[in-house]
């Protein structure tokens, strides 16, 4: 096996592929839904607007394997104006008209969706409904979508004798019955044990996932007693069926105390794990992390547990390890889509100085922005941590181990013969040789940038004999795993679908032969995944042609870079440049040169 040229170089010389820094898109294609799978990871994109949502599953979540988007809540919220438009307007709905809130409008919430959808990614929403409005909201009004409301009273949704009797604040968190039927921070309480406000939740909810929503965060859902939470969850409808049908996803809102814990809300579904946030929260921020393995260990079983470094309340109310923290925490973020338990909810977070109220990044009446990760407020910490969800994915099902250790902060582990990852807490680069299970191959460091389509935009590792050498650099990672080659140089093979040794060509000749019925003036192209194909976009696909001894096969050739896998479709160009694709799901292929460094794809039009 003689020595290749690193990929990114075979790119640049094929492709002029330049900067690994250019940001690297998917365009859309028919047949380019990505596969739900059982892709799991949650982002919440805290308070950004419906677009900017859509546009974030097409170019990044998407492509990186995220499963779903936590929104803000869509429902028609109070408007305090005088408070600065305050971002917890969201946490006091008024009705539940989706049109309109700070974020956009219903038509808007509904692309929000069915674009996330073609990008396999799942939107999950904040459903707020143990309680409306609160006390300091009272005189204000109208709601964001018009409605006229009053503490207790919300025309034509709830009235009175649809909220509980207490009508005070929560004074003794120890008595399970105040905490379930009184006034979280002065907000009205449902009534949450009659069917008619049971049914108008439902009714909400069912809304949400006619539209396509396929999951909830239960927010406050300790304050809710659990047979209402149960009687409200079985009024539910089926998701879609893109997401395979069946119940919808249901995470909920657990802080568990010594009066109620998330053991009374796991029959329902999957509850928010406080316990786990503070303990990863604390060992990274004192670089005390040797002990990480056993995360986890004696708290919610992880198949039912949520799992976060820090969240849009703890951020502000209780912050140990946040996005102010820069390296160390997204090291820390790092970590969680590394390690087994649990299913992980990544932050993306805006700043704010002083006012832990502020708003997200809005205009004067207090519509929120579209999110520009550039500039702003907004910090966008979960593309800093893209790469690993791909790791995350990656492992799914391997245990953890072997792990070493170097003093208490500095960590690294196996994920079975699927992956490897190391985290250095400490403020000095960490050097060593690592022992892991991997197959012997080239591999993208996805602590350190994205593997997406065959592309590696991060540092790449050689993985000799099962082992490699790393520096790790101070407050930070290196993580590989067998869906991140660029080669695979063991002679047992990296796993199905993966990149083979090749025979070490800088590029290979692909040739195109493929029998395509047409009629006259229409073109036949190759569109694909790679840049060479056209990145996806029919307009720089690679031409075929024919002639009348040749027809109906058409051909072309081009330079592919060997050892990465790639999709592709032919499409018809009409000569009004309308483009017809064959049917069927996409087309993947390896390319492999042989000896003489050429290969020829011979394929039939699908009808
Ligand atoms: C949650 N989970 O259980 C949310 O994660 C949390 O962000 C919500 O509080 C809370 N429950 C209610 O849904 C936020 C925010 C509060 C804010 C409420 C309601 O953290 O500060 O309370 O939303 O907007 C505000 C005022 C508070 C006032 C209350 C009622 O800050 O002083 O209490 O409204 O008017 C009189
Ligand atoms: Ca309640």
């Amino acid at each position: 096996m003689g020595v290749r040229r690193p990929l990114a170089a075979v790119l640049a010389a094929v492709a002029g592929f330049a900067s690994p820094l250019v940001p690297l898109t998917v365009a859309a294609s028919p047949a380019h839904a990505a596969p739900a799978g059982n892709r799991d990871v949650i982002v919440h994109l805290f308070q950004w607007r419906w677009e900017s949502v859509a546009e974030e599953c097409e170019s990044t979540l998407g492509p990186n394997g995220f499963g779903a988007v936590q929104v803000s809540p869509p429902q028609e919220h109070v408007v305090l104006a005088g408070e600065g438009y305050p971002w917890w307007q969201d946490y006091q709905p008024v009705s539940y008209a989706l049109d309109q809130t700070r974020r956009g409008t219903r038509a808007e919430f509904v692309d929000m969706v069915d674009t996330c959808r073609e990008a396999g990614v799942k939107i999950y929403v904040d459903a707020v409904v143990n309680h409306m409005s609160g006390t300091g909201s009272v005189g204000s009004g109208p709601g964001s979508a018009g409605s006229t409301y009053s503490k207790y009273d919300y025309p034509g949704l709830y009235q009175s004798q649809d909220f509980n009797d207490c009508r005070r604040d929560i004074a003794d968190w120890n008595d399970k019955w105040e905490v379930q039927h009184c006034e979280l921070v002065g907000l009205s309480d449902l009534r949450t044990s009659s069917d008619h406000v049971r049914d108008r939740i439902a009714d909400y909810l069912n809304e949400l996932v006619g539209i396509g929503v396929a999951g909830f965060r239960i927010d406050a859902a300790k304050h809710i007693p659990e047979a209402d939470v149960q009687a409200i969850l079985s009024r539910l409808d089926d998701v879609h069926p893109d997401w395979g049908g069946g119940r919808p996803y249901v995470f909920q809102e657990v802080i568990a105390d010594g009066t109620i814990g998330t053991g009374s809300y796991t029959p329902m579904g999957d509850v928010t794990e406080f316990q786990y946030h503070r303990d990863i929260s604390h060992a990274f921020a004192d670089g005390s992390i040797a002990h990480l393995t056993g995360l986890g260990g004696g708290l919610t079983p992880g198949d039912k547990a949520v799992v976060f470094v820090a969240n849009h309340d703890t951020q502000r109310n209780d912050p140990i390890l946040t996005h102010a923290d820069g390296a160390r925490y997204d090291l820390a973020q790092k970590f969680m889509l590394a390690h087994p338990y649990g299913t992980p909810k990544v932050m993306s977070s805006y700043t704010w100085s002083g006012d832990p109220r502020t708003g997200p990044p809005m205009d004067a009446d207090g519509t929120t922005r579209p999110t520009d990760c550039s500039a702003d407020r907004w910090v966008c910490e979960h593309r800093a941590v893209a790469g690993m969800v791909s790791f995350h994915n990656a492992v799914a099902g391997q245990g953890i181990g072997p792990s070493v250790t170097d003093g208490s902060g500095r960590l690294a582990f196996a994920r079975g013969s699927a992956g490897y990852a190391a985290f250095n807490a400490t403020s000095s680069a960490w050097t060593r040789t690592f022992t892991t299970g991997l197959p012997d191959g080239t591999y993208c460091d996805v602590a350190n940038g994205t593997f997406v389509d065959g592309v590696c935009d991060a540092p790449t590792y050689q993985v000799s004999g099962g082992r490699f050498t790393a520096t790790v650099p101070a407050d930070g990672a290196v993580a590989l795993h067998v869906e991140a080659l660029t080669e695979c140089t063991d002679p047992d093979g990296c796993g199905p679908g993966q990149p083979s040794a090749g025979d070490d060509c800088s590029a290979v000749a692909a040739r195109f032969d493929a029998t395509v019925t047409t009629w006259y003036g229409q073109e036949v192209r190759v569109v694909g995944s790679i840049p060479e194909l056209g990145s996806w976009n029919p307009a720089n696909g690679l031409r075929l042609s024919t002639d009348a001894a040749a027809y109906p096969v058409w051909t072309g050739q081009t330079a592919l870079p060997e050892g990465v896998p790639f999709e592709y479709k032919y499409v018809k160009v009409n000569p009004d440049d309308t483009v017809e694709w064959e049917h069927g799901g996409n087309r993947w292929a390896t390319a492999d040169g042989g000896p003489d460094c050429s290969q020829t794809f011979t394929d039939s039009w699908r009808e």
